[in-house]
């Protein structure tokens, strides 16, 4: 999987680019991330990739010439074009479903911009998939290119070691249900007791403790995760319950 990042600050990427989960990725040749300097394609003497808006305002826009050149030579550096990825707020928003099939291509160029936003001459030419990563305002896309990053490597064959499956992971697979509870070692601590059932060596009364408490836990939650779903296996009074609780599980006060 190779990624190439545009962007005016390439330097934000460096200590994520060190971190040893995707280090460990580069080095063993599973993932490529190629930096590209957006500033390096601007046409003016003076470096400026930015101006402001036609029609007045607040802000400044990035300018369409540095940026659809900078994406043309990017794409041109490659065997393919790879798809085009702009991170801005008014992008669809990322989740599971996308990151699974962003994980399917081969190349993904991650166009970040900053300022007040992209001349929208950008959009029209290079017609880029346009993603969000959540409903507030970010002061660039640099931030959102490592979350997409960082899910999409995930689901990378070989990424992660063999003893850490992303299928269960919150949201992957069928259920896409949250993640229930996981303990280690101490068996106590502070007074607080590991579940029984987790002792207890029984790996199907382990599967469906750990079923009902991942159901549970999406239910307190994320109700809005199991909308929809045809498969509303749960007792009606765990139900109820959940809406009783917190989101630590821990009983409120009537
Ligand atoms: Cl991708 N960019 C910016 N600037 N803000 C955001 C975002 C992206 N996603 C959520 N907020």
């Amino acid at each position: 999987m190779r990624f190439d990042v545009l962007t005016l600050f390439p330097e934000i990427f460096a200590s994520y680019l060190g971190q040893s989960l995707l280090r460990r990725a580069i080095d063993r040749g599973l993932v490529e991330v190629r930096l590209h300097d957006i500033r390096d394609w601007a046409t003016n003497k003076h470096k400026k990739v930015d101006d402001r808006p036609f029609g007045g305002g607040p802000g400044m826009v990035l300018m369409a010439e540095p940026v659809v050149q900078c994406v043309e030579a990017v794409r041109s550096l490659g065997p393919e074009p790879g798809h085009l990825v702009m991170l801005t707020p008014q992008g669809q928003r990322l989740d599971q479903a996308a990151v699974e099939r962003l994980a399917a291509e081969r190349r993904i160029l991650l166009l970040c911009g900053r300022y007040e936003g992209f001349d929208e001459r950008i959009r029209l030419l290079l017609e880029p998939e346009e993603i969000s990563i959540g409903d507030y305002v970010l002061n660039g896309g640099e931030v959102a290119a490592m979350v997409v990053i960082d899910a999409v490597i995930r689901l990378v064959p070989g990424v992660l070691g063999d003893e850490d499956s992303s299928a269960a992971d919150s949201f992957s697979g069928e259920r896409r249900l949250l993640e229930g509870p996981q303990y280690t070692r101490p068996r106590v601590f502070r007074g607080l007791e590991v579940p029984e059932v987790l002792l207890s060596g029984d790996h199907e009364a382990i599967a469906r403790w750990r079923a009902e408490q991942a159901f549970l836990r999406t239910c307190q939650r994320r109700a809005d995760l199991l909308a929809g779903r045809d498969e509303p296996r749960e007792p009606r009074t765990e139900q109820k319950e959940s809406r009783r609780t917190n989101q630590r599980g821990d009983k409120l006060g009537e």
